[in-house]
């Protein structure tokens, strides 16, 4: 099993204490990418929750199995060779430990995040990335990813109406798309062994995701929560065989506030295994305007105009859970 080096870092980490019991949630939607009414599902999926999983998804097993296990073999590579890895200039990407962005935040977690270009390891993010199997296996599972960010995109245009089809998708494959993936590795907490199972430790603390849509797998390793649109915090039961997919700001601003983007946190437990998971972040060049589609927009305008430039870097300006569309709001 990995150890996290420097675990004196964890008093930075807050233990939650479960104030509020959360629940094992059986009403995610499972939307089925294959049954005849898949675009209605993924919209009424997307308004009622921001969150959903995909089955029926096309993307064949061993892209999931192959990239698994080399992340898996990554993360258990000395903390030299993960140390190497490290960001070296003002970008975030590369491998890290515990803190998240630039602002204070923690988690019980270790992480590669890495840049995408078009459909491939960014050129500096492939130096990161440390073998040859490791970005072999990445490139195959962004190539599956992209496919996927497109169809739901495309899926989630029709069910509204948004023409043409391919309006949201070709904001993130397009050429100059600024695309992120990252692997997690959160392994089990020894600090919480002996305590009771309310006990667990922050992994990644609650937050949404910036860009239009974000899509996730998982090593069946439980850990994920999500809040409803109620305030309630529910955990997802981990599914092996799906994605789930997370709705973003920028796709909550581009549909007036219809689709709302989600509120998402991952607790790390004290049980044997570690979870391992994959994000692949699916969001537009930085010169493209977001603003409410004009298609969408029945009434006023709920938000101001801004390029995805602007949001990414006030983004990188904020903490995890802050509000970032509140200052976009138009009063
Ligand atoms: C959340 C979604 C993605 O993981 C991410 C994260 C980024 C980071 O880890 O560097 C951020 C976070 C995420 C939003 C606010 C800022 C930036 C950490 C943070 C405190 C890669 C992204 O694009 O935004």
């Amino acid at each position: 099993m990995v150890v996290l080096a420097k675990p004196a870092a964890l008093e930075q980490i807050s233990l939650l204490r479960t104030p509020e019991p959360w629940e094992t949630f059986s009403g995610v939607p499972a939307v089925d990418l294959s049954g005849p009414d898949a675009a209605g599902d993924v919209v009424r999926a997307c308004e009622q929750f921001g969150f959903f999983s995909v089955v029926n998804h096309g993307v064949p097993a061993g892209v999931v199995d192959r990239l698994e296990a080399e992340a898996v073999r990554f993360f258990a590579s000395s903390q030299a060779v993960k140390d190497a890895s490290a960001p070296a200039g003002a970008d975030p990407f590369g491998y890290g430990s515990k803190r998240i962005g630039r602002n204070g935040d923690m988690g019980w977690l270790e992480y590669l995040l890495l840049a995408i270009d078009r459909d491939a390891l960014s050129e500096k993010a492939s130096r990161a990335a440390t073998s040859t199997a490791l970005r072999d296996a990445i490139n195959e599972y962004v190539v599956a990813m992209r496919g996927l960010a497109r169809t739901v995109l495309e899926m989630v245009a029709d069910g509204l109406g948004v023409s043409p089809r391919g309006a949201l998708a070709d904001m993130v494959t397009g050429d100059a798309s600024d695309q992120v993936f990252r692997l997690n590795h959160y392994p089990p907490c020894p600090l919480l062994q002996g305590l009771p199972p309310s006990c667990s430790v922050t992994g990644f603390g609650e937050h949404t995701d910036p860009q239009l849509v974000s899509i996730l797998h998982s090593n069946g390793i439980a850990g994920l929560q999500v809040a409803l649109h109620d305030g309630r915090w529910v955990s997802v039961p981990p599914n092996r065989d799906a994605f789930f997919v997370n709705v973003g700001d920028s796709l909550q601003v581009l549909t007036n506030g219809r689709l709302k983007s989600v509120r998402h946190r991952v607790v790390a437990g004290s049980g044997l295994k570690s979870r391992v998971s994959m994000i692949y972040f699916g969001g537009p060049p930085l010169a493209q305007r977001i603003a409410p589609l004009p298609q969408l927009l029945a009434g006023l305008p709920l938000y101001r105009e801004f390029t995805w430039g602007e949001y990414k870097k006030a983004a990188y300006r904020s903490r995890l859970g802050d509000n970032r569309l509140a200052p976009f709001e138009e009063p």
